[in-house]
């Protein structure tokens, strides 16, 4: 059973090998305020002791409740320390860790349990969090009750889970895993707001300078008068369908189940609930919004009820969010945030994401497992790049429009509530049609099970209730193509109407 979500999105891989390892010594600056309090004090310096220093850790991390530390630490102390990891392991030792726990997901729970008990560093590798993720999530589905880790979800009164402190285990994975999901977000990853921001234009001018020429914008004001806005929050989603299952990564949860765990969870990737039939299962949902107005032409819409999944609620706690993507079936979006907010990154199509690796199908994508992690491993390189990510923080009330194409990472950096929709306006009409009919069509084509006829039932249906529009397009950006194509040397002194010189002998 695959652990990450898949959201409305295509296949992901998990990382290759898209992280460098931890720089040495740690690199982060040293914090520039002096700790106020006994107690940060002594925080502080047992950061130091494990080279957390200058590392903006969430409140929620206790640094006493890790015990791995970065391999740069142990070459950096006295030749008397050695490594914990080692001892312990036997043959094992020699594999990489990334591998090791590879091979810990063949173990069923019990297996794993009784592994924790052999040796300390077995304990470190068979309690590590994701194993227990993955096998809550294939054993018991959806069907559990979140107990604040993993491994005690599981476990309840089956296994006995004991928590040993270990001190001198040293594991650049493990850290880094431990580290992207206790890290806050850095101010500095966060200050860049360059996107166009509008409010109170007209639909005219919002086709002319964002949806013709394919870039994004972020509007202000115009869900202001959805009844989501004041309505949804926790308590009040789970009175009115905390008994209703909803997609969650890759199993069905119900609200109030989801909203226990997300409460709760303090991992690298936390579970996202991304709903598709979340309007059709609870229908008083689907009454508290509407499309604004710049998105209501919704081309798929001929196709009815075989029209491609094209709404999502969404919901996740803070450090939750979807990585790198570009949205399915060629389709633009927009994403309104009802609570909460979220950090954008996008580059337009021709730019591939530092840290990204699409396969040249374009079928799949590999990239770094956890959003922090991109952020801690590439934010700053594509920083430096003369084309610059377009950049927002979108709060509460704002909408955020995702041209076709256009590579895409959200992080909530609160617990958050959105809706978001995937619609074909005449903008993006020909495209989709493009999209639908490539030759790999039945690999790219997603939301639907029909994958490889959706092109032509798209089309005839558009053609039955459009008559003429498809013709019209492609009459018009067959014109758009020439009025924009420089003229050549030759043609340039040939006719006189484009300013070029003439030859008059
Ligand atoms: O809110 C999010 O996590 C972003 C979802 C997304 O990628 C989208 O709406 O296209
Ligand atoms: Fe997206």
């Amino acid at each position: 059973m695959p652990s990450e979500p898949m959201n409305k999105k295509r296949r992901r891989k998990r990382r290759g090998n898209t992280s460098p390892p931890l720089p040495l010594p740690l690199p982060l600056p040293l914090p520039s305020s002096s700790p106020s309090s006994e107690q940060e004090q002594e925080e502080e310096q047992e950061q130091e002791e494990v080279g957390l220093v200058g590392f903006h850790l969430k409140p929620s991390a206790s640094s006493k409740s890790h015990t791995i530390q970065p391999l740069g630490n142990l070459l950096l102390l006295s030749g008397s320390s050695s490594n914990a990891r080692d001892p312990g392991l036997g043959s094992l030792r020699l594999l990489p860790d990334d591998l090791l726990l590879d091979i810990l997901t063949l173990l069923p729970a019990p297996d794993l349990a009784r592994l924790a008990a052999v040796s300390k560093p077995l304990y470190v590798f068979s309690t590590h969090e994701p194993l227990w993720r993955n096998l809550v999530l294939s054993d018991l589905g959806g069907d559990f009750l979140f107990n604040g880790s993993w491994r005690s979800t599981y476990s309840g009164l089956v296994f006995p889970h004991p928590s040993i402190s270990i001190r001198d285990f040293y594991s650049d994975y493990l850290f880094q895993s431990w580290l992207c999901a206790n890290l806050d977000m850095r101010p500095e990853w966060l200050c860049t707001d360059n996107i166009d921001r509008r409010r109170g234009i007209s639909v005219d001018e919002f086709i002319a300078r964002f949806e013709e020429p394919n870039r994004p914008v972020l509007l202000e004001g115009c869900i202001d008068a959805w009844p989501a806005i004041s309505k949804w929050a926790p308590d009040w989603l789970i009175r009115t369908c905390g008994d209703k299952r909803f997609a969650v990564g890759p199993v069905k949860m119900t609200m109030e189940r989801y909203f226990r765990y997300a409460a709760a969870a303090r991992e690298e990737r936390p579970l996202y609930l991304f709903d598709p039939r979340f309007a059709e299962k609870a229908p008083e949902l689907g009454s508290d919004y509407e499309v604004p107005v710049f998105f209501r032409e919704d081309l798929f819409g001929v196709l009815g009820e075989q029209r491609p999944d094209y709404r999502w609620i969404i919901i996740g706690p803070a450090g939750s969010g979807s990585s790198f993507h570009v949205d399915p079936n060629s389709t633009s979006a927009w994403n309104a945030v009802i609570k909460g907010s979220k950090k954008w990154i996008m580059f337009p199509p021709e730019v591939v994401p530092p840290g990204v690796h699409p396969s040249p199908d374009g079928a799949e994508v590999a990239c770094p497992v956890s959003i922090m992690e991109w952020f801690m491993n590439f934010y700053s390189v594509c920083r430096k790049w003369k084309k610059k990510p377009v950049e927002c923080v979108c709060k509460a009330g704002e909408v955020v429009f995702v041209p076709n194409g256009w590579w895409h990472l959200v992080i909530n950096l609160e617990d958050s509530i959105a809706i978001t929709h995937n619609f074909v306006s005449r903008r993006n009409l020909l495209n989709v049609l493009d999209f639908l009919k490539k030759p790999n069509a039945s690999e790219l084509v997603s939301g639907t099970k029909d994958r490889t006829s959706l092109h032509d039932k798209f089309k005839n249906a558009i053609e039955a209730a459009y008559p003429g529009t498809i013709d019209e397009l492609i009459l018009k950006a067959k014109e758009k193509i020439a009025r924009e194509k420089k003229p050549t040397f030759w043609e340039s002194v040939a006719d006189a109407n484009v300013g070029g010189f003439k030859f008059s002998f």
